[in-house]
């Protein structure tokens, strides 16, 4: 039984450059491990809340060194001693110490940053890859989960709060079909993404790369970025449909106000039956596999009507609306809002809990999205996480970028290994 001895943590810069925490954890039994925590832009007010200094003469305000300072004087100390096997009780011990229901106290990225490193200093001392301790938890957990090599979900074209470009969808998916290993899967990403490159850049529609690597173009209309996508996998000797399918994350909290939703698509803003039909246009001229955040985070009348017309049809999953937050999960389970949920573990701020959302959403037979955030750094640990809960999907922005390719480098490394078994 190794114990923890020593948590320290210091602030780093994430993708964006934006300060965020990185934390250190020794065992008695010798081990160190280190992990960093990732940060959003587009955030759900349903999320636990991530401690900033707001201070506007440090960082622009974006300093973290009081939740820094939070760990190695208060979160750090209360797990010391404790068995770093029972990640439970060093998650429970931080959420205790912290009392509020959004981790508002001491800030959901400190309190995330310690059980991240816990279950990643404890595989070390197993002597366990990552993933395959991760499992062990998930079994604890009650997740009936095989570890298993997500398909993943790749962010293409970069619209929203994540993009410089003009466009109003926060994001523009290309899926690969689910049968496809996952190395196949990441060529034909790749493959994807270099040919889209050359048809912005064709059309003088290339801005720049958006926030997760995505290309981030001025277009006409949302629509159209799709068109571009759909005539590049074309391009790329992929069939829409058998190879690979179209998904959106929508973001529509993001342009949404006063029962109203404002795209640059329609000239005047639309109600949410609008949004609907208009949505369904779409989806019969790309026959989308997944749809986002379709719908604002309150909206839940709009996403029951949204899970009636496509049920069955496509995967509907819930990223501002659930929030990673059990009674959010469970009231979308009885409501019938959606059938997938995007798992972030910094939305909640344990693992423990992380899991525990998990569980509720597959004995629901939801469709699993282990998802990064957009600000993130190079720390791989959402790619072990997703394999070690038998996450269907992940979700880890464009295939390229450092921060976003060590995810995907992450997990050929484990597919590899796997396979080797
Ligand atoms: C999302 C995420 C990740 P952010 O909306 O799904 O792609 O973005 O981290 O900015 O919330
Ligand atoms: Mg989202």
């Amino acid at each position: 039984m190794a114990k923890i001895s020593k948590v320290w943590a210091r602030q780093i810069l994430d993708s964006r450059g934006i300060p965020t925490i990185e934390v250190s954890c020794r065992l008695d039994s010798g081990e160190i491990a280190t992990s960093s925590v990732p940060s959003g832009a587009s955030t759900g007010k349903h999320e636990a809340i991530e401690l900033r200094d707001d201070n506007k003469d440090l960082y622009c305000g974006k300093s973290v060194f009081k939740a820094v300072q939070n760990i190695n004087d208060v979160l750090g100390p209360s797990v010391w001693g404790l068995d770093v096997n029972d990640q439970e009780k060093i998650d429970s011990r931080l959420i205790e110490l912290d009392g509020t229901e959004n981790k508002s106290k001491y800030g959901a990225n400190a309190i995330l940053a310690i059980s991240e490193v816990a279950t990643k200093v404890c595989s070390y001392a197993n002597k366990k890859p990552l993933y395959l301790w991760i499992n062990d938890l998930a079994k604890r957990a009650g997740i009936n989960s095989q570890t298993h090599v997500s398909t993943p979900i790749f962010n293409m074209i970069n619209g929203g709060l994540h993009g410089a470009g003009n466009l109003d969808f926060q994001e523009f998916h290309v899926i690969p079909a689910t049968s496809k290993k996952f190395d196949e899967a990441l060529r034909c990403g790749v493959e994807i993404y270099m040919t889209l490159g050359k048809d912005l850049e064709r059309r003088g529609a290339i801005h720049s790369v958006g926030d997760e690597g995505g290309y981030a173009p001025n277009l006409f209309t949302n629509a159209d970025a799709l068109q571009v996508l759909y005539e590049s996998i074309k391009q790329s000797n992929y069939q829409i449909g058998r190879d690979v399918f179209l998904g959106l994350d929508v973001a529509a909290t993001v342009f949404y106000s006063n029962g109203e939703y404002k795209i640059r698509d329609k000239s005047t803003p639309l109600n949410d039956e609008a949004l609907l039909e208009y949505y369904k246009q779409i989806n019969s001229q790309y026959h989308l596999a997944l749809i986002e955040d379709a719908f604002y985070e309150d909206g839940w009348d709009s996403w029951k009507k949204l899970y009636q017309a496509f049920q069955g049809q496509l995967t509907i999953v819930g990223d501002d609306l659930l929030a990673t937050n059990p009674e959010r999960v469970v009231r979308a389970i009885q409501e019938k809002a959606c059938n997938g949920i995007l798992v972030k573990p910094n939305q909640v701020g344990t693992v423990t809990e992380t899991l525990k959302v998990i569980k509720i959403a597959r004995d629901a037979e939801w469709k699993i999205i282990s998802s990064h955030r957009s600000g993130e750094t190079n720390d791989s640990f959402i790619a072990d996480f997703a394999v070690g809960v038998g996450s269907d999907f992940v979700k880890f922005g464009a295939p390229a970028r450092g921060e976003r390719v060590s995810k995907y480098n992450r997990l050929l490394a484990i597919e590899q290994e796997l396979l080797r078994k």
